[in-house]
């Protein structure tokens, strides 16, 4: 199938491996990846890239018209740790970035928008175990509070004006490819790079915390999978519930000491155990199982032999 496809934030952590993703699925020549500056020189390459601010609904609206941009994958986004060091350059780029694709479908420029939410609308009272589908959410951080509003628009533009906008919350996510930048589930990635680099690894969060977590395979599924379903299958149009492991850092420790019995891990947490002590420990995802088959293949144990043998 035939598709023109526009990335923003092709070169951060989901936006490489998505737009490799996208581009093995459509050709390289029909997704246009972009980035504020210049990044990843294979994503560069290997296909269409444009400089691009997401904040810039001209430029973003003469890419589509240029490249005839058919659905717009939204990646930029300021993460969780950072964004509470610059408060309101996070909900601006969070929130701007989120209006101009959503106005260029509603003005018909495009036709389908993939906008990724995240764990981080959950907050400190909203159940830990399982956290359903529906529930309290009341998130205590800036990222948490400008995803929250932007499911609230996606679902508003959806219902007023018939965007096909279309989203999961996203754990944190693990792969080798990529580094993540500024999120409070990082530690998750760095460990393994630690564990081989220098056999140790000092974590910032404690020993239990609890979080949920995926491998980048499975997110990259999940995503191409909901964007490629029939809009009638789509039941929530604020954003979908998304697991497949959760563990602490003790555990994923052990885990890695399978492979590297030497391996040691202190512990120093810093302010971004408030931001992991506000979110679900475990996510119930049977809405997602249920509306469009969605199920995770990689548990703590393929994801640490996975990453370890990539990064070998
Ligand atoms: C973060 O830690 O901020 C992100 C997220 C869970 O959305 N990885």
């Amino acid at each position: 199938m035939q598709k023109s496809i526009l990335i923003l934030g092709a070169c951060g952590q989901i936006g490489t491996e998505l737009t490799y993703a996208l581009r093995e699925k459509y050709g390289n020549e029909n997704v246009v990846a972009s980035d504020i500056r210049e990044g990843n020189e294979d994503i560069m390459a290997s296909g269409p890239f444009e400089i691009l601010d997401a904040t810039n609904y001209g430029a973003i609206e003469d890419v589509v018209m240029h490249y005839e941009i058919e659905e717009v994958y939204l990646m930029a986004a300021m993460l969780s740790a950072t964004a509470e060091k610059f408060p309101m350059r996070a909900w601006n780029l969070n929130m701007s970035s989120l209006f101009n694709v959503l106005n260029l479908c509603k003005e018909k420029k495009i036709s389908r928008i993939f906008w990724p939410s995240s764990i981080a609308v959950f907050g400190p009272n909203t159940p830990k175990k399982n956290t359903p589908q529906n529930t309290i959410m009341e998130p205590s951080t800036v990222y948490g509070i400008s995803k929250q509003s932007g499911e609230r628009w996606c679902e508003y533009y959806f219902k007023k004006y018939g965007v096909d906008v279309r989203s999961v919350r996203y754990p944190g996510l693990i792969s080798w490819k990529t580094l993540p930048g500024g999120g409070t589930t990082d530690y998750a990635v760095e460990i393994y790079h630690k564990a081989l680099s220098d056999g140790s690894y000092d974590c910032f969060l404690q020993r239990d915390s609890r979080l949920p977590m995926m491998y980048m395979e499975d997110a990259i599924r999940a995503t191409l999978s909901l964007m490629d379903k029939p809009s009638e299958s789509i039941t929530v149009r604020s954003s979908y519930n998304l697991a497949a492991m959760n563990f602490t850092p003790e555990e994923i420790a052990k885990n890695i000491q399978k492979h590297i019995p030497n391996f040691t891990i202190s512990y120093a947490p810093d302010f971004r155990q408030a931001i992991a002590d506000s979110w679900p420990n475990s996510i119930d995802d049977s809405q997602a199982r249920q509306d469009w088959g969605w199920k995770a293949e990689y548990d703590l144990e393929k994801t640490t032999e996975e990453m370890l043998k990539n990064l070998r």
